[in-house]
């Protein structure tokens, strides 16, 4: 019996005909194999996964900070998505910043039972005379779909008596299956509402959006660090740091990258489609996806300069980086990680795993849906060269012809990774044989296949943090870091490196004997003794 076999053989029947399609162990990888994505999760079952309303106002409009997001439904709602997400966001010169705050008509039953439009356009008249916002969003929690308030309508309405923009999004956190419903209904609503009615052209040579990076632990500004310095300008962030005032413009940049495509490949399709806007896969998490990335950018844009600036700057940022990236290498080289995030990370940090020798044995999604497991030919029309991806010419060797080499020929050596990276190839065709992929991972089945394959590290979310740190595994967050951060690009990898290092060889869990294993836990007192 496999691990897979051996962790579903303890399910009913029921339960094991439902999540038997949800798990694969791999065979003959590189591996074509299927798996079962983006269903509903079997009742009674914990699931990590979120809601509707999670992926709209938590994840994609939440993070815009000169929009104020009022959540329309009872207090918990809006309380639980404040500040919970570390997408982080500096204010503008004289620009409004509303992501401290936390702002919610609080309902209670009798605007349950009688409505509650009164309320929201009372909420937004106070937020008019207070804060005088341009743009103001709001987001519907699973009441307001069942008693039938029209956001839509309060919405119109609000345009016409203050004279802002005022976007309703029907995000009740029962639609769907998961966060992902809410992602494509917060696209929705950016494209119609926002995009496109800017006329702010950008100035530099390249202009570029970057979709789907949230700036969680500020990894959207070493994004932009390293971006800029090549000569890049970013005409908007969907949405980490993100604004409506720069939004408006996002048609007029040249090319879109596409960061999470799980959260916003519907606004890179629609954009396509109506502006023409290419859009490009990058990743910017791991040493060598960020080298990809930077270089499939140059590749499209097709201009020698462009190219030669690049290249510079990767040298750069590695020669920086190196004499760290060789320490955490000793540390990490051949330990095994389980990595479970929610729709795009877990792929992402798998290459950043293997930067510094790490394999991925277990991985999986919360809520991706079946393109992001199995990965997928997305690449858009590159000008003059349609047909080649750049896929075999990614070492992080220098051109000594061009530029002075900073590495000696053992360094360079080093940093070769051992499997060549592919920012499409997706989740499967990345494992070896005997490991396991696994959608809608669920607590049981956690604690479980850590005991049968015992990684070294597990990679997760706030919710199974905890069990799998004190059941002896290192874990480190996904979600937030732990509070540390940035992860992505050169300098990020450093302090991710750092930070798994630092849990690996400081698991104190691991040498604490709970009480339960040498001691009864049956206590009580007989006869009044
Ligand atoms: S920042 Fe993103 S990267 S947007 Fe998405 S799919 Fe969530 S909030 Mo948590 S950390 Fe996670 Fe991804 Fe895209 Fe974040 S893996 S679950 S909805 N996600
Ligand atoms: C969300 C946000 C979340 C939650 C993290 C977690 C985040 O989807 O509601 O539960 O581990 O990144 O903050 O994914």
């Amino acid at each position: 019996m496999n691990e897979r076999t051996r962790m579903l053989d303890k399910y009913s029947s029921r339960v094991y005909k439902n999540r038997k399609d949800h798990v694969i162990q791999i065979e003959n990888a590189p591996s074509g194999q299927e798996i079962t994505a983006n269903t509903r999760t079997v009742p009674g079952i914990i699931t990590n996964r979120g809601c509707c309303y999670a992926g709209c106002k938590g994840v994609v409009v939440g993070p815009m900070k000169d929009c104020l997001v009022i959540t329309h439904g009872p207090i918990g709602c809006g309380f639980y998505t404040w500040g919970t997400r570390r997408n982080k966001a500096a204010s503008e010169k004289g620009g409004q910043n509303y992501i401290p705050y936390c702002f919610s008509t609080d309902m209670q039953e009798p605007d349950i039972v009688f409505g509650g439009e009164k309320k929201l356009e009372k909420a937004i008249s106070e937020a008019m005379e207070i804060f005088k916002p341009e743009c103001i969003m709001i987001c519907s929690t699973c009441p307001i779909g069942l008693i039938g308030d029209d956001v839509h309508a309060v919405a119109r309405r609000t345009e016409e008596k203050y004279g802002i923009k005022c976007i309703g999004f029907s995000c009740e956190g029962y639609k769907g299956v998961s966060q992902s419903a809410g992602h494509h209904i917060a696209n929705n609503g950016l494209m119609k509402y926002i995009i496109g009615t800017g006329d702010k052209r950008p100035k530099a040579k390249h202009s570029i959006n970057i979709l789907g990076e949230y700036n969680i632990g500020g990894d959207g500004w070493e994004e932009e660090r390293v971006l800029k310095r090549i000569g890049y300008e970013i005409v908007t962030i969907f949405t980490g740091d993100g604004s409506y005032e720069t939004m408006k413009n996002a048609h007029l940049a040249d090319l879109n990258l596409v960061m999470c495509h799980r959260s916003i490949n519907y606004v890179a399709e629609m954009m396509k489609t109506k502006y023409g806007t290419d859009w490009l896969k990058v990743n910017f998490v791991g040493i060598g996806a960020t080298i990809q990335s930077l270089r499939d950018m140059a590749k499209y844009f097709n201009d020698p300069e462009l190219t030669e600036r690049t290249e510079e700057v990767i040298q750069d940022e590695l020669a920086a980086i190196f004499d760290e990236v060789e320490y955490y290498k000793s540390k990490l080289k051949g330990k095994k990680a389980g990595v479970f995030a929610g729709g795009s990370r877990s792929h992402h940090y798998q290459a950043l795993l293997r930067d510094f020798g790490v394999e991925t044995i277990i991985a999986g999604y919360e809520f991706a849906h079946r393109d992001d497991y199995e990965g997928r030919e997305v690449i858009p029309t590159i000008k003059e060269d349609a047909d080649s991806k750049n896929i075999e010419n990614l070492t992080i060797e220098p051109d000594p012809e061009k530029y002075s080499p900073k590495f000696t020929e053992s360094e360079i050596e080093a940093l070769r990774r051992d499997i060549p990276l592919d920012n499409y190839a997706g989740m499967i065709r990345e494992m070896k044989d005997g490991y396991v992929v696994i959608d809608d991972f669920n607590h049981a089945e956690t604690e479980m296949l850590i005991k049968l394959m015992k990684p070294d590290i597990f990679l997760s979310g706030i919710k199974d943090k905890y069990i799998i740190q004190k059941g002896g595994t290192p874990s480190r967050q996904m979600h937030s870091y732990d509070y540390s951060g940035p992860y992505a690009g050169f300098k990020g990898a450093v302090n991710f490196a750092r930070d798994v290092a630092m849990a690996i060889y400081t698991n104190a869990w691991a040498f604490v004997v709970p009480p339960w294993k040498t001691q009864s836990t049956l206590v009580g007192t007989v006869g009044g003794d």
